[in-house]
């Protein structure tokens, strides 16, 4: 049997002057130390819905005020890791309203990217699968099985859902 784990991984958009843009986050310490990627935790037990931990998350790590119930379902990911009885299963989201200004945290260091730039290869390796079709807007679920070392996708499946 498997320990499933619960995760919010969550994507601010914006319309800069007719140029689409994405919130990114260095991530300066713990899982995923050194990646860009979007901003996101454990759900907490304290945290009244996924939604809203995914917003509490945001709130954290970019310094911006976000609500749980402008969050939009953008799908599920899983991720594995040969060898290990954990599993983390991430609700993915896309925000466009917000309030204040991305500033660096301990955890993150915010930057805006044109979708046309975003930077892949320091990236979790499997985002350049599937962020391409969220930022399109479709919702998406898939798995990544990744080797034991986090660095390499031995298999993964990947679709759309349709709404
Ligand atoms: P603490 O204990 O507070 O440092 P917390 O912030 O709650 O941790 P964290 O940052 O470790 O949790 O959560 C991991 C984050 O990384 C979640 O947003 C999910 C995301 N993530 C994990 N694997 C990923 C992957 N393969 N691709 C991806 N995001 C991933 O794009
Ligand atoms: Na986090
Ligand atoms: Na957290």
């Amino acid at each position: 049997a498997v320990i499933i784990k619960h995760y919010t991984l969550a994507f601010l958009t914006r319309d800069q002057n007719g140029c689409n843009e994405v919130l990114l986050g260095m991530k300066k310490r713990g899982f995923g130390a050194g990646k860009w990627n979007g901003f996101g935790g454990k759900v907490e037990p304290s945290d009244p819905t996924v939604a809203d931990a995914a917003a509490r998350e945001m709130t954290e790590e970019a310094n911006i005020t976000v609500h749980g119930s402008d969050m939009q379902d953008k799908g599920t990911l899983v991720f594995t890791f040969t060898g290990k009885p954990e599993v983390m299963h991430v609700h993915v989201y896309q925000v466009t309203k917000y309030s204040g200004i991305p500033t660096e945290t301990e955890e993150m260091r915010p930057q805006w990217y044109q979708y046309s730039a975003i930077p892949y290869s320091s990236m979790w390796s499997d985002d350049k699968y599937w962020l391409p079709s969220l930022l399109e807007g479709h919702k998406i679920i898939g798995q990544f099985d990744f080797d034991s070392d986090e660095a390499k996708i031995h298999h993964y499946v990947l679709d759309t859902i349709e709404h």
